[in-house]
């Protein structure tokens, strides 16, 4: 398998900044050399040039109903993003996006699902469903997924809206931060929810295996979205947006490993982005690091 690493340091979407530096560091953290390990060729396209945020008006363009903050300056990245993405598939090679902030996801998912029935697997302490009516931050990272399924003010956006990709092939695993008026839209909605209590209850194997087949039923593939902040901070300081009582590091790996497995046996997934590593936040690195071996366990690195 070709991966063909695609780097998208946004950080329009997230209030910390810093996020703009996670490629750099999750390359400097090996990762080429460890997706070789795991017996994967590798491509790296560098990055994606992404004007400085201090140069821009956050609101220079906003939704009639609500507030997303550089709306306009996501859409350019995202629609670049898109194009890589779709390109690499197009060659048969399996794009892994380096964020950046999680709103470079709506990019991927866009380009992903362009010529396929794409299912998710959002592997995240956040929900990122807010609308830009609903979104108590205006931040963009924290909207995604509505944007990947036109919801709300990204209804007829031809850059965000994804229409191959369906609800009910959206599986979320490892919430744990969900705002007062996402809530309600993560209930009524037909994504599988997959909370740190299902982790609890059933153990990571088993919750991931039960997403995969939610998110593989009826698809031509999944994309697999990686925000390091669905760890426990004391294993990934390095983030914008730290919750406790995430992942620990070892239900991390078994994860990424029940990913590789199905993948390994049914080639399931078609592209990966990796988000929101923050090298001003983190500790030594640590943070991507951690980003560069769960990616090398999404290809089937393993002990053995
Ligand atoms: C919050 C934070 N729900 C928001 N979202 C984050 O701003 O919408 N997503 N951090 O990863
Ligand atoms: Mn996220
Ligand atoms: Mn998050
Ligand atoms: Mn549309």
């Amino acid at each position: 398998e070709t991966v063909r690493i695609l780097g998208a340091p946004m950080d329009y979407g997230a209030d910390r900044r810093g996020v703009d530096m996670g490629p750099s560091a999750i390359r400097y953290a090996g990762l080429a050399d460890r997706l070789e390990d795991a017996g994967v060729t590798t491509i790296d396209d560098g990055d994606l040039s992404i004007p400085r945020a201090e140069e821009r008006d956050p609101d220079a363009e906003q939704p009639a109903d609500g507030h997303a903050k550089f709306l306009r300056e996501v859409e350019d990245v995202c629609t670049r993003l898109g194009e890589r993405v779709e390109s690499a598939l197009e060659n048969g090679e399996f794009p892994l996006v380096l964020g950046g902030d999680h709103s470079v996801a709506i990019g991927s998912m866009r380009g992903s699902a362009r010529d396929a029935d794409l299912g998710a697997i959002w592997f995240d302490a956040h929900a990122d469903l807010n609308t830009p009516a609903t979104s108590p931050s205006g931040n963009v990272h924290g909207m995604p997924l509505a944007a990947t399924l036109g919801r709300g003010a990204f209804g007829d956006v031809d850059w965000a809206h994804a229409p191959r990709v369906r609800e009910e092939s959206i599986v979320y695993v490892g919430l744990r931060s969900i705002d007062d008026r996402e809530r309600e839209l993560v209930r009524e909605s037909e994504m599988t929810a997959f909370t740190m209590a299902d982790i609890d209850e059933y153990g990571m194997t088993a919750v991931v295996e039960d997403a995969l087949d939610v998110a593989t039923s009826g698809t031509d593939g999944v994309h697999v979205s990686l925000d390091l902040d669905w760890l426990d901070p004391k294993t990934a300081p390095g983030v914008g947006t730290p919750v406790r009582g995430g992942v620990t590091y070892r239900e991390a790996h078994a994860a990424l490993e029940t990913v590789a497995t199905r993948h390994g046996r049914e080639g399931v997934v078609r592209s990966m982005d990796v988000v929101e590593v923050n090298p001003i936040l983190d500790e030594r690195n640590e943070t991507a690091r951690l980003a560069a071996e769960l990616t090398a366990s999404a290809f089937g690195n393993r002990i053995l």
